[in-house]
């Protein structure tokens, strides 16, 4: 069973909940946002769930929930003024939060960079432009000064591959860039941020742990004959990062990638890379089915009849014991946490109630495939729920509810779900 000192938790991302446009510099999702088509419903990241204004209010409602840790981001562009000066307003926020959250005893997970690059580093080529590693690590370098004694845990990035590939390779996320060569780029320049702020981590607070949190979409073959395919793709979008991180080596198919795509690394990237981290935060949602195209290469292929989320990932917990059993076999890990798992589903209100019911099923199953993993041997030590509450999802906009509480946009009232009050029943009875 999971044992008493796991650590549960929910999670959120600054742009995705904070709001308040107007009292930060512009980032990378604000320009992508105006970009006609981008985001679903053309909505962008100006109010979302107005948590700059109603944080004590969610504070509360997350000690309510009797979670031992909540897990936010950090905006860089409110954060840090563009001459590299701190904001006192706009860290002032965040000092403010995370006291409020240690007077409740409630442990705070505190990411760095989950995507709202400043718009001003983008205007000089972003992830693409080796500077913004060493931007980040001076950001990363102020932050840990400036919030001492107010964070239990560090995460440098929030899924790297999503900055990379989604933004830089096929441009369906902030900033819009569609080329290999770019994703690849940035992929390895995010990385070697990842590197450079945990440096600065380890100086300005030893004692404070730190890690990087990873997104991984196991890959399946389609068919027998698929199964290059689903090893490539694995190799390309999850173990690309892992490998990197705890080998300080990228996967052997970077020598296949053409020489014009293939990333530029300096000598000493990859041990900046690969430099301890005393977690690896895992965020899993689904699996995905991959087949081989006529050059080679994977492309995905979607199954029918299987259970769905409202995004269409299908449900599939048993991925989630596999990821990290086959993680434990491959790699010399340190303790993992679960820094995100959940499901967006069509909820509605009726009577003051959100009954997600097909939500509870999502979470029991995959913490029940946790537990699998752990008696399996892998050292799982926490499991954070995404979200905490309905935000805005990236190019989905407000369509998709990923939240334990229901926001309604119009009032910003707040209503826990069932999965909300079944969560905080569980961990209740621990
Ligand atoms: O909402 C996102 C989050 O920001 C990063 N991980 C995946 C979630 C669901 O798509």
């Amino acid at each position: 069973m999971l044992k008493p000192a796991f650590t549960f938790g929910v999670a959120t991302a600054s742009f995705q909940i904070e709001g308040a446009r107007d009292s930060r510099l512009a980032c990378i999702w604000d320009t992508f946002c105006k970009q006609p088509n981008a985001i679903a419903d053309q909505s962008d990241g100006d109010i979302a769930c107005d948590h700059i204004n109603l944080w004590q209010q969610d504070v509360e409602m997350i000690a309510d929930l009797a979670v031992d840790a909540y897990r936010l981001s950090i905006s860089w562009p409110r954060a840090l003024n563009q001459d590299g000066t701190v904001n006192q307003q706009g860290l002032g926020f965040y000092r403010d939060l995370l006291t409020a959250l240690k007077a409740r005893n409630i442990k705070t997970y505190v990411t760095l960079y989950h995507w709202d690059l400043p718009q001003y580093l983008e205007d000089q080529g972003g992830w693409q432009n080796r500077d913004t590693a060493y931007a980040f690590a001076a950001y990363a370098d102020i932050v840990s000064k400036e919030l001492a004694g107010l964070v239990d845990s560090y995460a440098t990035l929030n899924e790297p591959f999503c900055s990379a590939y989604l933004g830089y390779e096929i441009g369906v996320h902030a900033p819009g860039i569609k080329s290999q060569k770019a994703g690849r780029q940035a992929a390895h320049h995010l990385l070697l941020g990842h590197g450079l702020a945990m440096q600065a981590l380890r100086k300005n607070c030893p004692d404070t742990e730190a890690g990087i949190v990873l997104n991984f979409s196991p890959t399946y073959p389609l068919t027998a004959d698929d199964k290059l395919a689903a090893f490539q793709a694995d190799q390309y979008h999850n173990q690309w990062y892992i490998k990197a991180i705890i080998d300080g080596q990228y996967p052997s198919l970077l020598n296949e990638l053409p020489e014009h795509v293939q990333p530029d690394i300096q000598p000493q990237d990859m041990v900046i890379i690969s430099q301890p981290i005393d977690y690896l935060g895992v965020n899993y949602y689904t699996r995905i089915h991959y087949k081989c195209t006529a050059d080679n290469w994977f492309e995905e292929a979607n199954l029918t009849n299987v259970p769905i989320t409202d995004m269409g990932w299908e449900v599939y917990p048993q991925g989630l014991t596999e990821l990290l059993v086959s993680l434990n076999e491959l790699y010399t890990l340190p303790k993992i946490y679960i820094t995100e798992n959940g499901a967006a589903m069509a909820d509605s209100v009726h009577d003051n109630q959100v009954l997600d019911y097909d939500r509870v099923s999502y979470y029991h199953t995959h913490l029940n495939a946790v537990n699998d993993a752990i008696n399996q041997g892998v050292n799982v030590q926490g499991y954070f729920a995404w979200s905490l509450m309905d935000n805005f999802e990236w190019a989905y906009g407000y369509e998709k509810r990923f939240g334990l509480v229901y926001i309604n946009y119009q009032t910003q009232q707040r209503i826990l779900k069932e999965s909300a009050k079944q969560y905080c029943a569980l961990l209740k009875q621990r």
